[in-house]
């Protein structure tokens, strides 16, 4: 109980989160109903019953399923609000958030506009409403055409101020870092920070790829690092952060039981090593959950604290920002 309080109000940066995996059941029903989209499921309660998954695809294909009732401005605003309202409850001051336009506009027919000013709106009430700073990432789905992402670049680049990076998710296994690399040339083009998606079920190759080949900043996941100890050691070097997170890796089934997690080794190992909630919506807690999960394998007040500070200095925010947060 205290230690939960401790852990909801120690300040923390969210650095890898989804905004589409905070559609939590009932909101996805309620846009259902009000923007008259057919849903296969015939309760919320018939929904919930969908949550086990076996690993990234299963959970991806309920993820892109539920997009599906994402229609309106109004829609991408109240969903960052919802988002947002939770992460004030967790302690969280400043939030860095992907989000897969390629999706909402190739596949989903929406216009780019639509859903970038609604994020941003929602955004700004979160800024007004909690004090959370942060920025958009726009993220590229690795396994849809790479037009698609092009085309997204193109309708992105006149509003290239409004988003503060590029990301690279979805299904990682044969969608290697190096099909990317003109698109995140062109993100560094406009001003952007650059992260990718790696070793989450993809080897230890593609986190170095993603290194050397995107110029990623940061590597969302990065669990399979455990397999390279000379490619750790760089990056213990380079002080490049992992964004881990450890209940999204337990129910997509990357790590079989938490103890087994290796975040206190990397911890103890020195890397810049972050926690964080990926798909909230889906894998069951927000950020303070999943630094509970990690005190109840054992890791000490003082550790999660450094996993917290360790935020911080691996967001994006201003130095002046971060020195507010510290
Ligand atoms: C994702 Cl957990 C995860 N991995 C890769 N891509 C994603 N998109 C949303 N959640
Ligand atoms: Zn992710």
């Amino acid at each position: 109980e205290a230690m939960e309080q401790a852990l909801a109000t120690m300040p923390k940066c969210e650095l890898h989160l989804h905004i589409e995996g905070t559609l939590e059941p009932d909101l996805a029903f309620a846009f259902a109903k009000r923007n008259s989209v057919a849903l296969p499921w015939a309760s919320i309660d018939e929904l919930r019953a969908q949550y086990e998954f076996e690993d990234l695809q299963s959970f991806l294909d309920l993820y892109y399923a539920l997009m599906r009732t994402l229609k309106t401005k109004d829609d991408f605003k109240d969903l960052m609000v919802a988002y947002l309202t939770r992460a004030n409850a967790d302690g969280v001051k400043h939030a860095e958030i992907f989000f897969d336009p390629q999706v909402h506009v190739c596949t989903n027919g929406l216009d780019f506009n639509t859903v970038l000013d609604g994020l941003l709106e929602g955004m700004a009430i979160g800024r007004e409403r909690f004090g959370i700073t942060g920025g958009l990432i726009l993220s590229i789905v690795r396994d849809m055409d790479i037009d698609s992402a092009n085309m997204i670049l193109d309708l992105a680049q006149p509003r290239k101020n409004e988003i503060l990076g590029i990301g690279l998710d979805s299904a990682e296994v044969g969608y290697p870092p190096d099909r990317f690399v003109d698109q995140f040339e062109r993100a560094r083009s406009f001003g952007w920070h650059c992260v990718a998606h790696a070793g989450e079920e993809g080897p230890a190759a593609y986190i170095r790829d993603a290194l050397d080949l995107l110029h990623a900043e940061r590597i969302d996941h990065g669990i399979h690092i455990q397999d390279d100890h000379e490619l750790l050691e760089r990056v213990v070097r380079d002080g490049i952060p992992l964004t881990c997170c450890p209940l999204s890796n337990l129910r997509l089934q990357v790590v079989h039981d938490m103890r087994k997690h290796p975040i206190p080794e990397f911890l103890h190992e020195g890397l810049m090593c972050t926690v964080n909630s990926d798909d909230p919506a889906y894998f069951g807690g927000y950020v303070a959950a999943n630094y509970a999960a990690l005190a109840d394998i054992g890791m000490s007040m003082e550790e999660l604290a450094a996993l917290a500070g360790n935020s911080i200095d691996a967001s994006f925010a201003s130095d002046g920002r971060k020195a507010q947060l510290h």
